[in-house]
């Protein structure tokens, strides 16, 4: 019982903080065992007047975790770190394959066994956001992309 009330009282305070930016379409990508890296995809909207800053990120399945975006480099994609998220004030940023996305590097040992990994976010307030993203598999739709270019 007492675990149960801690556990709330956690869930209640998480709320609170989160308020001003609401995480949803959460998901890790599901790699071979092979690959020490992957990558996560998210909407983040932010509900407030102020621009928030994600300065910090971490996650519970990897030793460390990255802001990444796509440059051109002599015609090809490359990824590069950034240092800070910018969710600007009443605005949604998508992290989307090609796109802006969260790297997770040097993925711990059986990272995918327990089905959803923790990500956790300090802005440059220094609030906390902790999500659970789902570990799945490539979405979809992409393989009916492909089908289609195939056909
Ligand atoms: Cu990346």
């Amino acid at each position: 019982m007492k675990k149960l009330a801690t556990a709330l009282l956690t869930l209640g305070l998480t709320f609170s903080v989160n308020a001003e930016l609401i995480f949803e379409q959460v998901s890790v990508r599901l790699m071979p065992n092979s690959q020490k890296n992957t990558a996560a995809f998210m909407k983040i909207t932010n509900q407030s007047d102020a621009t928030v800053k994600l300065i910090e990120i971490r996650s519970n399945i990897s030793e460390t975790a990255e802001f990444h975006t796509h440059i051109m480099q002599d015609d090809m994609a490359m990824m590069q770190k950034m240092d800070q998220l910018i969710i600007p004030a009443n605005q949604t940023v998508i992290l989307e394959s090609g796109g802006r996305h969260i790297m997770l590097l040097n993925l711990k040992q059986d990272w995918a066994k327990q089905g959803e990994a923790e990500i956790i976010f300090r802005d440059a307030q220094q609030k906390r956001y902790e999500v659970h993203a789902p570990i799945e598999a490539a979405h979809q739709m992409h393989h009916h992309q492909h089908q289609h270019h195939n056909h």
